[in-house]
């Protein structure tokens, strides 16, 4: 990974705070959204999550550059592309978490970008090495401060596609948030404006077009799209 960076501390969580402004807590109308929570932004992280950020976690080792092959990645999706306008594109971060979020793509981008290089694994039989670069999903979590009872985390898509991760995975330093593929922007085909990627999932783990991500206590009927129809929700590599 491009510069490893120790785990988010509270100075960060500040910086960022800092940086984005009231802007995080608004909504497209300007109204603020969760006035109430703006407050109470620097309480620091709960002891389960605290520890699963903080005890070394490890890498799963990353391939170099002249590695990628980006004709190998194939486009897998189960409806198309959506259509989303990444001007007016808002993250929703909610469920269990002290302090719920709507960020804007811009907001993200104000975020540390870390980049990796890895392989992409889809059941179907075909892998592919891709650079991805985005957010790290445990730095987002930092910001919306997870509830003691979380412990899954649920992402929803514009094409109606839906997943389940555990908490551990989700927090995964190598668990990212993708904006930029191959050294580019996302792709529309790919995800964008925001997808998830992580070297220790399978590919159908791996939502394209995030627009929802929420903190759950318990695993819900709907698990994942392909989930509920037979594979395995763990998914591990
Ligand atoms: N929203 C959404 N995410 C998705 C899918 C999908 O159909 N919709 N397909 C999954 C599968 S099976 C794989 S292998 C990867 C493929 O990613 P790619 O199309 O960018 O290669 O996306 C995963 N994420
Ligand atoms: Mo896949």
């Amino acid at each position: 990974m491009q510069s490893p960076r120790r785990p988010f501390t509270r100075r960060h969580l500040l910086q960022l705070s800092g940086l984005s402004g009231a802007g995080l807590l608004l909504n497209a109308c300007g109204a603020p959204l969760y006035s109430d929570q703006v407050n109470q932004a620097f309480e620091p992280l709960n002891q389960r999550v605290e520890k699963i950020i903080l005890k070394p976690q490890s890498l799963v080792p990353e391939y170099s550059a002249s590695a990628v092959n980006p004709e190998a990645l194939l486009i897998n999706s189960i409806d198309g592309t959506p259509e989303i306008d990444p001007t007016t594109f808002q993250l929703i971060i909610d469920g269990a978490v002290n302090r719920p979020m709507q960020l804007s793509l811009a907001d993200l981008q104000s975020m540390p970008l870390t980049s990796m290089i890895i392989r992409h694994v889809c059941v179907e039989g075909w892998a592919a090495i891709v650079q991805w670069g985005g957010i790290r999903l445990q730095d987002l979590a930092a910001l919306v401060q997870p509830k003691p009872e979380a412990r899954y985390v649920y992402f929803q898509s514009a094409d109606g596609y839906y997943e389940s991760w555990d908490l551990p995975s989700a927090l995964h330093p190598q668990t990212l948030m993708a904006y930029q593929k191959n050294g580019a922007p996302l792709p529309a085909e790919n995800g964008a404006p925001l997808r998830l990627a992580s070297p220790i999932k399978l590919g159908y783990k791996q939502s394209k077009w995030v627009t929802r991500i929420s903190f759950t206590a318990d695993l819900m009927d709907r698990q994942g799209y392909w989930v509920d129809k037979g594979y395995e929700w763990f998914a591990g590599l």
